[in-house]
């Protein structure tokens, strides 16, 4: 697209050299040094260095505060060889100024912006958020993490899925269990959406395959560095199926392709977070979950026999072993207990205790489930109703299941999750742009309420 205006952007001022250009942006760190000063300069393409060399202009620059929005004029020059900042892409040119017009005047920030890393504690980074997202180092996150949707788009409409938008509003809860938000609905009740689920599956009715990036709601009881009370699930659903393998290879096929482009996409900001590029083989081990229990044990001594899922030592454990035999950072784990899924999930015809369901691993978290469904109506109903799930809430979702479902399954990718383990950061709050959770909607509630509650 042509610029919108006639305002040069930094990244193009390499190519301008010599010219006389308008720059906008957010002053970065000054400089001032009497009769000349400096300062940075960020828009969303790069940052610049600004000289002012006559007495008037470094005595305005010296007024600047971090975070002012200007528009600089000026003459792009080449720097001297000595003063080349190979760290900054742009750092062997700077712009001269001109003229520096303020468009708006920063209040003082209450902390220090200018260096590569924000030193604050996760309450505060939170606390401050419209703040501490314009750090580049945090704004990178969302760098990171609109590549991975963006791969996630690509991929899915790779495997010829349609793009849904899904309610957020619904009469039942689509997971099951108590960590469901109610909501006051004219006076009834209703529930926030715990995922897309229900919705993507009665689509499939229509498009065959779908796939939606939609809000989910999981009133999670306790405080932890891996779950959101509102996260963002990328989910696919396919109808059609062949059997199980094809969804584990498609689950495959998008899992590592969204980590795989977002990572070329973006090495730099990997870099700069210190991770290593991902290991990504050409075949994901995949393993079932008491096969991956059994070497859990073995690896660590631990007695898993009688655990129905993995735990979080665990999944980093199996992680362990993906990483040291298969040079791999993903793994599939399959055939969870049908008696611990949701009631859509297909059980086993070969061994119904367990289920036709996986997750993917990535980094020692899980970022990804799913399952084959239940396609058939009545053996639906039958696995409602055992479940404590009541039909009547789901009038229109089975609807859909009378009138020609195909075989089919589907996995939903949790997009923060994801992005916390692709930079390794430590909670996943920090990936999500306005995290909420027990102790939070933009604003914390009291820092007493829920002391004691964190885990890991
Ligand atoms: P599940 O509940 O496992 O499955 O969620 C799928 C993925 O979404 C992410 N996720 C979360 N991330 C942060 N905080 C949370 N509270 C949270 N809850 C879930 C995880 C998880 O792997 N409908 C099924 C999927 C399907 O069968 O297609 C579902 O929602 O990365």
């Amino acid at each position: 697209m042509e610029n919108l205006s006639k305002r040069t952007l930094i990244a193009d001022c390499l190519n301008k050299i010599g010219d006389t250009v308008r720059v906008a942006g957010w002053v970065q760190t000054v400089r001032a040094h009497g009769k000349i000063a400096f300062f940075d300069i960020r828009d969303h393409s790069g940052l610049l260095q600004v000289g002012g060399f006559t007495p008037e202009l470094a005595h305005q620059m010296a007024t600047l505060d971090s975070q002012d929005a200007v528009i600089v004029t000026g003459k792009v020059k080449k720097r001297e060889e000595r003063y080349v900042n190979l760290s900054l892409p742009t750092g062997s040119i700077e712009l001269e100024a001109e003229e520096i017009q303020v468009l708006q005047k920063s209040s003082e920030m209450p902390f220090d912006m200018g260096g590569k890393e924000l030193h604050l504690e996760l309450p505060t980074l939170l606390d401050y958020r419209s703040l501490t997202l314009k750090h580049e180092k945090v704004r990178q996150i969302f760098i990171v993490q609109a590549a991975l949707a963006e791969a996630f788009r690509q991929l899915a409409k790779e495997l010829e899925c349609t793009e849904i938008f899904v309610p957020t509003i619904a009469a039942g809860a689509t997971e099951g269990g108590a960590e469901v938000f109610p909501i006051d609905y004219y006076g009834r009740k209703a529930f926030l959406t715990q995922s897309p689920q229900l919705y993507k599956q009665m689509m499939v009715g229509v498009f065959e395959r779908v796939f939606t990036i939609a809000k989910a709601y999981r009133a999670e009881p306790s405080v932890t560095t891996r779950h959101l009370s509102e996260a963002t699930q990328m989910d696919i659903e396919i109808g059609f199926i062949d059997d199980f393998v094809q969804l584990l290879d498609a689950l495959e096929f998008v899992g590592t392709g969204m980590v795989k482009r977002a990572s070329d996409a973006h090495p730099e900001i990997l870099a700069s977070f210190g991770v290593e590029q991902p290991l990504i083989p050409s075949r994901v081990p995949r393993l079932t979950l008491r096969a991956a229990q059994k070497i859990v044990s073995e690896r660590t001594g631990r007695d898993l026999s009688k655990e129905q899922d993995l735990n979080p030592e665990d999944e980093k454990d199996i992680c362990l072993w993906a990483q040291e035999e298969h040079k791999s950072d993903f793994v599939t784990i399959t055939h969870f207990p049908t008696k611990k899924r949701a009631f859509y999930t297909m059980p086993d015809p070969k061994d119904p205790e367990y289920s036709l369901s996986y997750d993917l691993l990535f980094r020692g978290l899980e970022i990804l489930s799913g399952s084959q469904r239940i396609h058939e109506y009545d053996a639906l109903v039958v696995k409602m109703k055992e479940k404590g799930v009541d039909p009547k809430n789901f009038g229109m979702y089975l609807m859909a299941f009378k009138y020609g479902m195909p075989p089919e399954g589907g996995f939903s990718f949790g997009l923060e999750r994801l992005t916390m383990k692709l930079l390794n950061l430590g909670n996943v709050r920090e990936a999500s742009l306005f995290p909420r959770d027990m102790e939070r909607v933009d604003e914390r509630f009291s820092e007493t309420t829920h002391k004691n509650t964190q885990k890991t």
